[in-house]
C-alpha cells in the first residue's frame, strides 16, 4: 500500500547553512495539489537577498571543511543520503504524488528509486574516478580536479527530486557546495531532500534550499557573482534566459531543455512491442517528460493498424487519483498546464488534424477540480504544423507516415529540438544506419528510456547544451588543470 501523507498545509522554508528560514521578504505562495486543486503548502517566496544568504552559506561551508574534505568524505555523505532517502521512499513518493499529481506508482517505481541511485552511482563514481596523465619524452602532464565552487542548481516539475538530485549528487562529489532552486510548482520533495541532509549531519551550507519564482530567486542564482557554475533544467525559452544572463559573468552553464522527440516505427518492427513502447514514451508521467515520444513516424504499410492499436490502448488507460496504485495516468502539474495542453489540441484541429481523446475526463470530487487530461491521439496533421513543432509537454502524440527510411530520417529531424529518439526495427544494420543519421543527443532502439547512469545525456539544438551522466556529470562540476613538469632538462 502506497504511504498517505497528511492533506496539511505545510509551511516549508528555507534551508541556509543547515537551518530552516522564512523568507526575508514574509512572502510566501501557494503550492496547489493539481489533482484537487487544494493549497498543500505555503512557500517562502525567495529573492536576492535570500539567494545571499544562502551562497554566503555554501562560501563559508567550502572555506570552513567541506572545500578539502576527502573523496572518501564526500562520497560517504552521499551514501547516507542515498539510504535516508531509501528509508523515506514511501513517504517520499507520497509527496512527489501530492505535489505534481503523478501516479504514486510511478513514483514509488521511478522516481524516488532513481534518487536514490543517484547518489549511490555518483558516491561510486567519484570514488572510483581517475585523471589523465600525458607522458612526453621528458616531461610529464597530469591533470587535477577542482570544485567549481558555490554552483546554483534549478530544476523544473515534472520529475522533482529525481532531477534535483541528478544534480545535486554530482555537485557534491567533487567537492561544490550547492544552493538549489526547485520548482515552485513542486516544491515539497526538495524541501523533503533538505531534511534529509540536515538529519544525516552534513555540514552546514553544503547544500542550501532557496524556494521562490524563477524570475526572482532563480534569476538572482544564476546572475550571483559568486556563483560559479549553473547547472539548469526546463523549458527552452527559459533556457535561453539563463544562458543569456550568465553569459557575461563567464559561467559554466549546462542546460538541459524540451524535446519533440520521434519514435521511429518501421514495418518490420515487434508491432505489439512497438505499440507499447510508443504509449509509454508518449504518455509516462501524463507526458511531461523531456525525452517523451511526442511525435510517432510510422511506416505507411502499418501505419492505419498502429494508429487503430495506439488509440485503442490510450483509451484504455487508467486515468484519475494519483494515490491509487493502479491509475496510469494523474493530473497535469497545473490548470494553467493543462489549458497550455488544451490550447495546442484546439490549434491542432485548425491545424486540420484530427484530435482522438483529449477531453476533460469526469471525475468525482475533489478530484473534479484537478488539471486531467485524457490522452490524446493527433493523426493527418502536416509535419509542419505547429502543433508537431512545438513542445506540447502532454499526454498528446501525433502519428505522421513515412515511406522510406530516408523520409524517416528528415521527418525526424525536422524540429527545432534534438534530444532523444527511439527506432523500433528488427533490422539491426537499420538501427545502426538510422541513430547515425539523426539530429538527437540519445537514441534508443527497440526501448525507450532505459537508462545507464554512465552515458551521456543531453541534447542538441534547441534541446541544450552540455551532457550530463557519469564522466559528463563530473566534468561539468569541476575546473580541470594540467600540471606539466620537465623531468630532465
Ligand atoms: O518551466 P521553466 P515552465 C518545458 C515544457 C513546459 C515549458 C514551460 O514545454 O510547458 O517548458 O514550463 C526556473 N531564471 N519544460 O514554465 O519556467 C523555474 O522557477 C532562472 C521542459 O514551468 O523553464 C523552475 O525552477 N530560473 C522541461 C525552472 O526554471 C528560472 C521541464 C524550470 O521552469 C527563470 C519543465 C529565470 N528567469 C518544462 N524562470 C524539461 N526539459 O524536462 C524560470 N526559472
Amino acid at each position: 500500500m502506497p504511504a498517505k501523507v497528511a492533506t496539511i498545509v505545510r509551511t516549508l522554508m528555507h534551508c541556509i547553512d543547515g537551518r530552516f528560514v522564512p523568507s526575508s521578504s514574509g512572502d510566501s505562495l501557494e503550492d496547489v495539489a493539481p489533482a484537487t486543486g487544494q493549497v498543500i503548502a505555503r512557500v517562502p517566496r525567495g529573492n536576492a537577498a535570500d539567494v545571499g544568504l544562502a551562497v554566503a552559506a555554501a562560501r563559508s561551508a567550502l572555506s570552513s571543511g567541506w572545500g578539502s574534505a576527502s573523496v572518501a568524505q564526500r562520497a560517504d555523505l552521499l551514501e547516507a543520503v542515498a539510504t535516508r532517502i531509501e528509508a523515506r521512499l514511501d513517504e517520499l513518493a507520497a509527496l512527489e504524488a501530492l505535489d505534481t499529481g503523478k501516479p504514486v506508482q510511478l513514483a514509488r517505481k521511478v522516481d524516488i528509486p532513481r534518487a536514490i541511485a543517484n547518489f549511490r552511482f555518483f558516491a561510486g563514481a567519484v570514488r572510483h574516478d581517475e585523471t589523465a596523465c600525458h607522458t612526453m619524452e621528458r616531461a610529464l602532464n597530469y591533470t587535477l580536479r577542482r570544485p567549481l565552487g558555490v554552483v546554483g542548481l534549478i530544476t523544473p516539475w515534472n520529475l522533482p527530486l529525481y532531477l534535483l538530485t541528478w544534480k545535486t549528487a554530482p555537485a557534491l562529489a567533487m567537492g561544490n557546495a550547492v544552493v538549489a532552486k526547485p520548482s515552485e510548482l513542486t516544491p515539497l520533495t526538495a524541501n523533503a531532500l533538505a531534511e534529509i541532509f540536515v538529519e544525516v549531519g552534513a555540514p552546514a551550507g553544503v547544500f542550501n534550499l532557496v524556494h521562490g519564482l524563477g524570475a526572482e530567486a532563480g534569476d538572482a542564482l544564476v546572475t550571483h557573482p559568486d556563483v560559479a557554475g549553473i547547472s539548469f533544467t526546463g523549458g527552452t525559452r527559459t533556457g535561453a534566459h539563463v544562458a543569456t544572463a550568465a553569459a557575461p559573468l563567464f559561467k559554466k552553464v549546462s542546460l538541459e531543455l524540451g524535446g519533440k522527440n520521434p519514435t521511429l516505427v518501421f514495418d518490420d518492427c515487434d508491432f505489439t512491442a512497438a505499440v507499447e513502447g510508443a504509449v509509454r514514451a508518449g504518455f509516462t508521467n501524463q507526458g511531461q517528460v523531456c525525452l517523451s515520444g511526442s511525435r510517432v513516424l510510422v511506416q505507411r504499410g502499418i501505419h492505419d493498424r498502429f494508429v487503430a492499436a495506439v488509440v485503442s490502448r490510450v483509451q484504455q488507460m487508467r486515468i484519475g487519483d494519483p494515490m491509487q496504485p493502479e491509475t496510469e495516468l494523474g493530473a497535469l502539474v497545473s490548470l494553467a498546464h493543462r489549458d497550455k495542453v488544451e490550447g495546442y489540441l484546439r490549434l491542432a484541429s485548425e491545424e486540420g488534424g484530427k484530435v482522438t481523446g483529449g477531453a476533460r475526463p469526469q471525475l468525482a470530487p475533489p478530484l473534479d477540480r484537478g488539471a486531467f487530461l485524457a490522452p490524446a491521439v493527433i493523426t493527418g496533421l502536416p509535419h509542419t504544423s505547429r502543433s508537431v513543432q512545438e513542445e506540447i509537454f502532454g499526454p498528446v502524440v501525433s502519428i505522421h507516415a513515412f515511406e522510406d527510411e530516408n523520409e524517416a530520417v528528415s521527418l525526424a529531424n525536422a524540429v527545432r529540438y534534438g534530444l532523444a529518439a527511439s527506432i523500433w526495427t528488427r533490422d539491426l544494420t537499420r538501427a545502426h544506419r538510422v541513430s547515425a543519421r539523426l539530429d538527437s543527443g540519445m537514441v534508443w532502439v527497440n526501448t525507450w528510456m532505459l537508462r545507464d547512469l554512465r552515458v551521456p545525456f543531453g541534447g542538441m539544438k534547441d534541446s541544450g547544451v552540455g551532457r550530463e551522466g557519469g564522466r559528463w556529470s563530473l566534468d561539468f562540476f569541476s575546473e580541470v588543470r594540467n600540471v606539466c613538469i620537465q623531468l630532465e632538462p
